[in-house]
């Protein structure tokens, strides 16, 4: 572990990275995670670093879908554990939602692992754990196409911090609604999900639950009206138009 001064311009950035660092030397992260954390970074540097308006609306949308969900679940990878375990529990906890282990390397050890890091943030019952009972995602073959019969396989809206393409896709095509957050405004999941906040887990999912405390007292008509008046790809495109600006102010400046 290097020392990073608190007055380092980058210093947030910089003690993620050692995290992520030091979470994947234990084990915990997947070969490529880190490759996955640096592409965010990219993104997340071009949005300047912080959660802007079509975000904070995706969030309402996301939050209000969860609360009326009758079985919402959050799906968590390596990724996401490491950056969000305490946010994920409480959020679970005040929906009320279950949380799933879903990996896309699947490795027993690294589920082990990742459960570990759940329950030491106050989790009471993680589901997709080794000898839990799994179906298959429909038009997903091996380890990352489990689904807890209980959890991801009977839930009607997921949320899934930092997913693959695939996944995304095959959750959106067996009727489920997906609330994703991801850096990339252009990727595959950020593209198919049905709510799609674009910033970096380590902001949203605090806010995810700043705003869920608002709206836990809308009622279904109220949250209902927040779902239905958001439309996902002009929520995007209002990103795409940030991150046009922020590149033509550099240029002129
Ligand atoms: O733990 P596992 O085995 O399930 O593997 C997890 C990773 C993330 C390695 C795996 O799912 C993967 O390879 O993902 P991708 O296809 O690289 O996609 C990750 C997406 O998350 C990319 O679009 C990144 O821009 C985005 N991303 C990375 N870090 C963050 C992020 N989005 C939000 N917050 C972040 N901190």
């Amino acid at each position: 572990m290097h020392e990073i001064s608190p007055n380092h311009p980058r210093y947030q950035s910089l003690i993620l990275r050692e995290k992520m660092a030091k979470a994947y030397q234990e084990g915990i992260l997947a070969d490529t995670a880190l490759i996955a954390h640096g592409r965010g970074e990219a993104f997340d540097y071009i949005l300047g670093e912080k959660t802007n308006p079509p975000a904070i609306e995706a969030i309402k949308t996301g939050i209000s879908a969860m609360l009326l969900a009758e079985n919402p679940i959050i799906s968590v990878n390596g990724n996401t554990a490491v950056l969000s375990a305490e946010d994920i529990v409480d959020l679970a906890r005040l929906i009320p939602a279950a949380i799933e282990i879903n990996l896309f390397y699947r490795t027993p050890q690294r589920v082990e692992k990742i459960e570990r890091l759940l329950k030491e943030a106050g989790a009471k019952k993680v589901l997709g754990k080794e000898g839990d009972d799994y179906v298959p995602i429909p038009g997903l073959e091996g380890p990352r196409s489990r689904a807890h019969p209980e959890g991801i396989n009977r839930a009607d809206v997921v949320l899934v911090p930092l997913e693959d393409g695939d996944r995304a896709q095959s959750l959106v095509a067996s009727g489920k609604k997906v609330i994703t957050i991801d850096l990339n405004p252009l990727s595959r999941t950020a593209q198919t999900a049905s709510i799609t906040i674009v910033d970096n887990v380590v902001r949203a999912m605090p806010l995810m639950i700043k705003e869920l405390k608002k709206l836990k007292h809308c009622s279904r008509k109220q949250l209902t009206e927040i779902v239905n008046e958001y439309d996902n790809n002009k929520n995007i495109s209002k990103t795409l138009d940030i991150i046009y600006h922020h590149f033509k102010q550099d240029v002129q400046s």
